[in-house]
């Protein structure tokens, strides 16, 4: 049976305990692999080699070395196309397609991207007056932050895991990632490609285990770690905190959503129709930018429900390998149970179930995968839990609305803000209302369209900070004001 390791200090080692965990397929229940459970000892280990790292080879090395080396891992993610799209596949039960063309495909860029805005920024300067008349000049200087500790979801764990180590390597620092126990694939081998390109060892670490009492809590409560950045559930977020406080290191947090659609009759019906699609079906629901609340205006409301119907009930379940597979299964029995829990809520709080609703039939070979129906609801007041909390599934409410301020009333009643989408041809409407809704992304007639120079994160409950671009900077790296009297 294959295990995967932990990467400590540019070599791949089991744990000192002995002590392991089963990764099984989401597809079929089948078991994937067996994986190092890391303790006390391998965060130990790994953050020293972080921190040695930081005052060795790799802290010596000039802006334009490291940008090399970090467009050779961008490369080499390339090379190793193939890899990385079968490991995600093996981790997520997701299609090909969504590997091939979305997640994979980033992996590469959040490197090669962040090479080029460290090596393109500029640091601010000011001529300060002085009474002698002779004035002084104050610069900043960019500086790594040190070892950063990178705590990641299940859902796009290649994409969100590259997404924070990218700007944290191009910005100087070193890292110890743990990945979700759900899925240790990519972070692993991600692990070959760093010593294929020559990063020096302990740049990249990475320690599998849990959350709670293993490698999740002792990494972010570790002294040796300056600051953390962590992608995962609010509730989550709020324990890491705590732990950060400890020291008073820096947090960066990517957390939950319950994000709105909102369709205008004026929009562009097809279009609309397939981007309401992909954002609530895409990855089986499991998107943080996913919408699980859709809002549609009244005379388009019944056309609208029934074309969605009529794609979520053509989706194709199937094993990711095969090509006409168009649809995956959820990650693991346990977020099942949460999500068929919200299927039947909705039914004891009344929604019409509009399609959907439960476990499909599938073929004797994946009837032991974490399958779930798309499901479709309307019917439902504003209160319904369904409605308020993230579920995290294949699954939204559609509520008709008659007017622009209902309707920004309604997606601004919710605790979390991560994005919204608005369909309209109406752009005066849409700019208006993107300053109205308190989200941290919005997106008018596109969804999850992303330039990664812009600002990303959540307002509210759904996250602390901006990553992106020179945002990342902000995070990764630490300004130190020089003042000299000319
Ligand atoms: P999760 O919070 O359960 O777990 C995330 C990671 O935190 C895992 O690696 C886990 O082992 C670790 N962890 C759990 N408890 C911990 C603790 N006490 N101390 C330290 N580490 C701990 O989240 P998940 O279920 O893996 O991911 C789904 C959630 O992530 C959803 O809420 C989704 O909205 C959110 N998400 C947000 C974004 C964003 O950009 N805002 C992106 C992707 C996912
Ligand atoms: O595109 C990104 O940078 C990003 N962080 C996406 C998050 C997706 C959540 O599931």
């Amino acid at each position: 049976m294959r295990v995967i390791d932990h990467f400590i200090d540019g070599e791949y080692t089991s744990s000192l305990s002995g002590r392991q965990f089963e990764k099984r397929s989401p597809v079929d229940n089948s078991l994937v692999a067996r994986i190092s459970e890391g303790g006390q000892p391998e965060v130990d280990a790994a953050v020293a080699a972080a921190r040695r790292a930081l005052t060795g080879e790799w802290g010596r090395l000039t802006l334009d070395q490291r940008v090399e080396l970090l467009y050779g891992v961008a490369n080499e993610i390339t090379r190793r196309f193939d890899d990385f799209v079968a490991a995600e596949m093996a981790d997520t039960g997701q299609p090909q397609h969504v590997m091939k063309h979305a997640f994979i495909p980033r992996g590469a860029a959040n490197f090669k991207v962040f090479a080029d805005v460290i090596k393109n920024v500029a640091n601010e300067s000011f001529q300060t007056p002085t009474p002698d008349g002779r004035g002084a000049l104050n610069y900043t200087l960019r500086v790594p932050k040190g070892v950063i500790g990178v705590v990641c979801p299940w859902n796009a764990p290649f994409l969100l895991m590259t997404w924070k180590v990218g700007p944290a390597l191009a910005c100087g620092n070193t890292v110890v990632v743990k990945p979700s126990e759900e899925t240790p694939l990519t972070a692993a081998l991600l692990g070959e490609v760093m010593n294929a390109v020559g990063v020096p060892r302990g740049v990249y670490n990475v320690v599998n285990g849990f959350g709670p009492d293993s490698a999740g809590a002792f990494l972010t409560a570790h002294p040796g770690v300056n600051a953390i950045t962590f992608t995962g559930e609010t509730r989550t977020g709020e324990v890491i905190m705590q732990a950060a406080a400890k020291g008073m290191r820096d947090v960066s947090f990517e957390l939950g959503g319950k994000n709105a659609a909102i369709v205008f009759a004026d929009a562009d019906f097809d279009a609309a129709v397939d981007g309401v699609f992909r954002s609530c079906f895409l990855n089986s629901g499991q998107v943080c930018l996913g919408t699980e609340r859709v809002y549609v205006e009244r005379p388009l409301f019944e056309r609208f429900v029934q074309a969605l119907k009529v794609r979520a009930e053509a989706v194709k379940y199937g094993r990711p390998e095969d090509h006409a597979t168009t649809y995956g299964p959820l990650i693991s029995h346990e977020h099942r149970r949460k999500v068929l829990g919200y299927y039947q809520r909705a039914v004891e709080e009344g929604a019409t179930v509009v399609t959907g609703g439960g476990v499909p039939d599938m073929p004797a070979d994946l009837a032991g995968g974490a399958w779930v129906q798309p499901t479709i609801w309307t019917g439902l007041p504003e209160s319904a839990a369904v409605v308020r909390e993230e579920i995290f599934g294949p699954c939204c409410h559609i509520r008709p609305f008659d007017s622009e301020a209902e309707v920004t009333a309604l997606a601004n009643d919710n605790e979390y803000g991560l994005s919204t989408t608005i369909w309209t041809q109406d752009l005066a409407r849409a700019h208006r209302m993107a300053a109205a809704i308190e989200v941290g992304i919005t997106w008018v007639n596109a969804w999850f369209l992303r330039d990664l120079r812009t600002a990303f994160g959540g307002s509210k409950q759904s996250g602390i900070g901006r990553e992106g671009g020179v945002h990342s900077l902000e995070f990764y790296t630490e300004l130190r004001n020089v003042c000299v009297k000319l």
